[in-house]
């Protein structure tokens, strides 16, 4: 599927990368444990997110942001090796990303419509890896008003934007629960990797 520039891969990854790559996201955890970020106005975010790399995602009162350090203050992890070299097969850039954002999903989270616009620079692509129960994704336009599609990202589905679908509206609407067994307690993890150039 392409629609606008976005790439859709699917079954790019295999069930023994998948299964490998749920246990990279769980060690990845164990040094920085997933949140539930307060938005800026005050609403939780039903995704639990946390990061590995140079700086993670973070959200609070005073808005988004990328950081170099978690919540309690203490650095991100490296992005593990099995991860940067999709980043790599994928987009064949010789540039790693700084950041990987992990995202966990239950059956009632979902993802409201969004722009990637917090990196900077925005040349880069972004890739993104689902992993466990079907989501259903809905990618538009740069116009939160265009026009939208939907598609049911599966386990070992990767999705790239780039060009010009980088800054393209996006969102997740809804999970199908069970649908993957991938997850011993369901859900749906997603993996994003990001460069993320530092205003000068
Ligand atoms: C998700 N994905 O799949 C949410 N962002 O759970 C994203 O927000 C996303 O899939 C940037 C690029 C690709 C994505
Ligand atoms: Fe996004």
């Amino acid at each position: 599927m392409e629609f606008q520039g976005t790439r859709v891969l699917p079954g790019y990854l295999d069930k023994s990368r998948q299964m490998a790559l749920v246990e990279t996201v769980r060690d990845v955890a164990r040094h920085a444990p997933l949140n539930r970020f307060m938005t800026p106005y005050g609403k939780q975010m039903s995704v639990r997110m946390t990061a590995a790399g140079r700086v993670g995602w973070v959200a609070d009162q005073t808005g988004y942001r990328y950081s170099a350090f978690q919540p309690s203050g203490v650095p991100w992890p490296p992005i593990p090796q099995d991860i940067l070299s999709i980043w790599t097969d994928i987009t064949d850039l010789a540039r790693a990303p700084d950041c990987c954002l992990i995202n966990f999903y239950d059956e009632n989270a979902r993802m409201g419509l969004h722009q990637d616009k917090d990196e900077g620079n925005f040349d880069w692509p972004v890739v993104s890896i689902s992993l466990g129960d079907d989501a259903l994704f809905r990618v538009g336009t740069n116009d939160r008003r265009g026009p939208t599609r939907s598609v049911w990202l599966k386990s070992g589905d990767v999705v790239v934007l780039e060009g010009p679908s980088r800054l393209a509206y996006h969102g997740i609407d809804r999970l199908k629960p069970r649908s993957s067994t991938l997850l011993r307690e369901g859900g749906r993890l997603n993996l994003t990797l990001r460069v993320v150039e530092d205003p000068i």
